[in-house]
């Protein structure tokens, strides 16, 4: 029977019969009571059903009586109020609260998941499937859920309860069944437990793999030394990456971990000279202060971080709950661990003391042309000191400006901006490459010898979404990175599974879904993209980012995911929602020119890391004068340019690999155990598509195989006379018993690959080899001539 007109979407008129447990009797026919309440109007009453407050809120209620279009609800806080049809959807039953999977929700609908995911939450289960995809909440506690016990039972599949170990088991198990290369992808905004949870798959990962003590150690102590050097305090995490990594560990034909590697991508190297309010810079800077011996100490020269211009510009030194000192320690251990050695340590150190004394630097006027000079103090003597040159050196590079003509090389003298500009792009550019440099030295020491013979699980844990009052060119690249991975996303989940059921011939009815391929258009199309603007006018040395504002509006004013803004700024409408960008630095970011004077400045000093920064610089082809021009040359390659390379190089690596999705969510703004504001996870829900995918993983099909793979893997249940039939290797078959087949095929592939039915499906794979004995001939030639 059809469900009546003013039923909700979505009411099930089946279901409800069910519920109401009166089912049909012994020989088929309704119940006399069953039939009474086959009437529409006995069944919309006292169905349960979410209502939408004006407030955007959902409220529980009950039906009490309809009339029209509207319906009359009694709400669980015992007022009654009236509804119109499009603002009430079905409730779930009760035996669905809080189900481990979305998809065996019976109702599906926004507040239905809401209600489920916020359930399970309070009750300290932070892990719920939907789908294909782990939905995971940040609890902001300890959950006590992640120890050795966790590990067995998850390993000896004692427990399916959703975790993210489930996921690494699942990894392991596909990586070392198919023999394929897998990855976690782990998306999220900032502050959400990307990070935390890519290190629980690093400890499980380690734990299962491992007979190697020393390798699996060495793993998990990376994760501390890029915090320390790669993290930050931001108003929205503590403890931000700012910078995104991939981390590929790697198995040998038995599984056991024999290696690793791990890729960082754009470290946001501003945040060492320039700081928002109440945000701080790298935590080593802090941790280095609070934690160093005395004896460091003397020999850097060593202050309080408050001491430090660059690090007390932000009034914000200490992060509630931490103890740098201590983590300083845990630091030395870390690295010694990686085996970074006592002598490259104390190098690292004398490197982030000169910076800290850089930005300590300071300058007067000298003459009527607004030339000027550093003040003679203790901050450019302990600078040279540390750098290895001398103070007159230091000034010089500092204040001073080579310019080369035909003849001779003059000297032109810098005013007070240039050279802040000056030093703070020293300063930045060491930490750029001091980073740079650990991560070398981590590599080398985790990939222990071996040639890489076996298999890999990929994790990625980029930085994530990022929506600020004001947004920079940082956002701009994070923002942009996460756009690609969202299109990852979306191409794996939504567009690749319903493509393949399609071109199969699969009876389907396509689900939609909302692509951000727009976006993504809007930033890397060939021309007239925000990145090929950005590039274009980087490249002419008059532009100003108030000409790139303009170029911006003038071409993309028509974009519907693009809007110009008042002066400087615009705005895109990202699948996380619109982010309102200042133009301020965009050039002189992209451009990220370095000074030739100060690259040769860089490999005159003694510190022996600073000449080997210059090298790495002059091979990577990026001198130019460019504080003359102010342009880029033509074989430079932007910021925006590499890092748009890097992320395509990225993107295939992961293409090569079977996905895995953790979509990890913040349930709260302020960083806190305990809340769940309905509204933040709503969004964030929204923005990944999970309902949507919920309900393509509840119509589709739980396993997809090329018709190789099913081939190698179960063309064994074949007798050996149906074998020489297979129509891989004979196909003298007439075209009707083939069409046959295919028809066979496709009636059993549906009957035991339908969704939810997977575990039944297993079942009979057991015990019906005769089923299955016509199911894979059936298979096999649909795959091949269908
Ligand atoms: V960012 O994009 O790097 O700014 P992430 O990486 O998504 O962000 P992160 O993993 O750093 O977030 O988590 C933020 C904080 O949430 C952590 O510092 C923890 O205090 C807290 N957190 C996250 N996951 C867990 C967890 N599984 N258990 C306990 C957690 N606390
Ligand atoms: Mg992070």
């Amino acid at each position: 029977e059809a469900a009546p007109e003013f039923l909700p979407n979505g009411f099930d008129c089946k279901r409800k019969e069910d519920e109401l447990g009166e089912k049909r009797t012994r020989d088929g026919c309704r119940s006399k009571k069953v039939k009474m309440m086959m009437d529409a109007d006995s069944l919309i009453k006292k169905l349960c059903v979410w209502c939408r407050q004006p407030s955007g809120q959902w409220e529980l209620g009950t039906i009490q009586s309809t009339s029209g279009e509207e319906v009359s609800v009694s709400l669980s806080n015992g007022n009654v109020i009236k509804v119109a049809r499009s603002e009430f959807v079905p409730a779930n039953p009760k035996i669905f609260e809080g189900v481990d999977d979305l998809m065996k929700l019976g109702y599906l609908n926004e507040p239905s998941v809401l209600h489920n995911i916020k359930l399970r939450y309070s009750q300290d289960m932070i892990y719920t499937k939907a789908g294909r995809v782990l939905i995971a909440v940040n609890p902001f506690k300890d959950l006590q859920i992640f120890g050795n016990d966790h590990v067995s039972a998850y390993r000896q599949k004692l427990t399916n309860s959703p975790h993210v170990f489930a996921v690494a088991e699942e990894a392991f198990t596909e990586m070392m069944r198919d023999e394929a290369n897998q990855s976690i992808i782990i998306s999220g905004e900032s502050g959400s437990g990307k990070t935390e949870t890519a290190k629980i798959v690093m400890q499980y990962l380690a734990a299962l793999g491992g007979s190697n003590r020393d390798i699996e150690d060495k793993i998990l102590q990376t994760n501390h030394v890029l915090e320390a050097f790669g993290n930050a305090k931001t108003s929205r995490n503590e403890n931000s990456s700012r910078f995104g990594k991939l981390m590929e560990i790697h198995f040998s034909t038995m599984g056991k971990i024999y290696g690793a590697k791990v890729q960082t991508f754009l470290l946001e190297k501003s945040r060492v000279v320039q700081l928002a309010s109440s945000e701080r810079s790298y935590h080593i800077f802090y941790q280095l202060c609070a934690g160093s011996s005395f004896g460091l100490k003397e020999r850097l020269n060593l202050r309080a971080a408050s001491y430090y211009k660059y690090l007390n510009q932000s009034e914000c030194l200490m992060i509630d709950g931490i103890d740098d000192a201590k983590k300083f320690h845990q630091l030395m251990k870390a690295l010694d661990i990686v085996q970074i050695c006592k002598e490259d340590r104390e190098l690292i150190f004398t490197v982030l003391a000169a910076i800290l004394w850089l930005g300590n630097i300071s300058f007067k006027v000298a003459d009527s042309e607004n030339h000027i000079e550093v003040l003679d103090d203790e901050a450019v003597t302990s600078a040279a000191r540390l750098m290895g040159c001398s103070t007159q050196a230091l000034k010089a590079a500092l204040c001073n400006q080579k310019i080369q003509s035909e003849k001779d090389t003059n000297a032109k003298k810098l005013i007070l901006q240039q050279a802040i500009h000056t030093r703070d792009k020293i300063a930045t550019f060491m930490y750029e490459n001091l980073f740079n440099w650990i991560v070398d030295q981590v590599n080398k020491s985790l990939q222990v010898g071996k040639k890489h013979t076996g298999k890999s699980i990929n994790i990625l844990d980029i930085n994530g979404f990022e929506s600020f009052q004001k947004n920079s060119f940082e956002q701009f690249c994070i923002n942009y990175a996460n756009e690609r991975l969202q299109q990852h996303l979306i191409r794996h989940l939504f567009k690749y599974e319903q493509e393949d059921y399609e071109s199969d011939g699969i009876e389907w009815t396509r689900i939609d879904f909302k692509d951000n391929q727009e976006c993504l258009n809007l930033f890397e199309k060939k021309s007239h993209s925000l990145l090929s603007l950005l590039d274009e006018e980087s490249n002419l040395p008059k532009a100003s980012d108030l000409t790139f504002a303009n170029k911006l509006k003038q071409h993309l004013g028509t974009n519907p995911c693009f809007k110009g803004e008042r002066g400087r700024a615009f705005s895109v409408r990202h699948y996380e929602g619109e982010v309102l960008y200042d133009t301020n630095g965009f050039l002189e970011k992209n451009r990220d020119t370095m000074a030739s004077d100060s690259i040769q400045f860089l490999a005159s000093c003694k510190c022996e890391l600073l000449p080997l920064f210059s090298k790495t610089f002059y091979q990577s082809l990026k001198c130019s004068n460019s504080l003359s021009t102010g342009a880029l040359d033509s074989q430079e390659q932007s910021v925006c340019q590499k890092f748009k390379g890097q992320l395509f190089n990225l993107m295939n690596q992961l293409e090569c690999t079977t996905p895995h999705f953790i979509r990890s969510i913040r349930p709260n703004t302020k960083q806190l155990p305990d809340i769940y504001d309905e509204g933040l996870v709503l969004q964030q829900l929204k923005c990944s598509g999970i309902l949507e995918v919920v309900r393509i993983s509840r119509a589709g099909y739980p396993t997809r195989m090329t018709h190789q793979e099913f081939c190698t893997r179960y063309g064994f249940l074949l007798s050996e006379t149906n074998k020489s039939q297979d129509p891989l290797s004979t196909s003298t078959d007439s075209l009707e018993l083939k069409r046959k087949q295919v028809l066979q095929g496709t009636v059993v592939l549906q009957k035991y690959f339908r969704g939810y039915q997977a575990r039944s499906y297993f079942q009979e794979l057991k015990s019906g080899v005769a089923t299955l004995q016509s199911f894979v001939r059936g298979e096999i030639t649909r795959r091949k001539f269908g």
